[in-house]
């Protein structure tokens, strides 16, 4: 480390640390088709490291450079297990569409949850719009150890049945409306773990955010107060990290290890950025037992491994 906290790999990538628990700068890199395989192994280790991390300038890159360097750090999947209408390589982040100003962990509403998401500024509003990341990891180890054995003991059911906006709209539009029917077109549910380890870095981390329904085998009651309860732990503003986005930017995070919440600040300004997520494989709890599906079959959106990833 220098003095800058900033630690330089042997292939150039320069990795500035944002957070005690998340969040690096990544210098010295061309996100692309052709980056070298070390360059792609630094960036990989400063993912899970650092949770979250960030790229400037990547001007160069179109929605095909960004799914061909996706291909580099893993197998991207479908845009979306329900929202395909908008293309096939991309989920578009379009404001006049959807504003995820909800905490969440990407698609847990499947049982193959996406390993990372890659997220490229394409327009921005002249204020507000900044990302917030939230480490689930930082989460999990802040707890008591009396509620780290509860979480650990508990699974919870997640499902598309609301889209990102759903807790927090009063009077959905019809753009809002179009959009949730297509998120909800066809219906998920899965149970995981409240606890899932990471199959790369075996760290523990909570697995909850707004697709949550219920705690399985308590009241309606208890499952708000359990979730109220471990959710405040991730959103602790000393677990997180914000990004206030310039074009041209590009932001990756680990999705088995962050929860993330787009700031609705913006007033109608037109937001956009495009997405990739990479599949990623069955979450399992500290038992060893995986999540499993109730209703919906994933299969076509991606091709995870059935059990942990190699
Ligand atoms: O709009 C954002 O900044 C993030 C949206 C989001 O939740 C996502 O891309 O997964
Ligand atoms: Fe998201």
């Amino acid at each position: 480390m220098s003095v800058e906290d900033a630690a330089v790999s042997a292939s150039g990538v320069r990795v500035v640390k944002l957070g005690a628990h998340l969040g690096a700068r990544i210098e010295g890199v061309r996100l692309g088709a052709d980056l070298d395989a070390r360059t792609v192994a630094d960036i990989r280790a400063a993912l899970h490291e650092h949770k979250v991390i960030f790229f400037r300038d990547q001007h160069h890159l179109t929605e095909d450079g960004q799914y061909e360097f996706a291909e580099l750090l893993g197998t991207p999947t479908t845009p979306h297990p329900t929202v395909t209408s908008a293309g096939a390589k991309s989920l578009a982040i379009d404001s006049q569409q959807t504003r995820s100003n909800v905490w969440h962990t990407d698609v847990t509403f499947v049982d193959r949850v996406p390993s990372a998401s890659i997220l490229r500024a394409v327009a921005l509003p002249a204020y507000g719009g900044s990302t917030t990341w939230a480490s689930t990891v930082a989460a999990y180890r802040s707890l008591p150890a009396p509620l780290r054995l509860l979480a650990e003991n508990l699974r919870a059911r997640h499902t598309n049945r609301y889209d990102y906006a759903a807790d927090i709209e009063d009077r959905p539009d019809d753009k809002d409306r179009t959009y949730r029917r297509e998120f909800e077109s066809t219906y998920f549910e899965t149970e995981h773990p409240v606890v899932e380890v990471h199959p790369e870095t075996g760290e523990r981390a909570l697995l909850l955010g707004c697709f949550v329904q219920e705690i399985v085998g308590l009241s309606s009651a208890e499952s708000r107060a359990l979730f109220r309860l471990f959710q405040d732990r991730v959103t602790r503003l000393e677990h997180t990290t914000r990004w206030d986005w310039s074009l041209g930017d590009v932001a990756i995070w680990d999705n088995r290890a962050t929860q993330h919440y787009a700031v609705d600040d913006y007033d109608g300004e037109h937001r956009r950025l495009t997405r990739i997520t990479l599949a990623g494989a069955i979450p399992v709890g500290v038992d060893g037992t995986p999540s499993t599906v109730i209703a919906g079959d994933a299969a076509a959106y991606a091709s995870a491994p059935l059990g942990r990833a190699a």
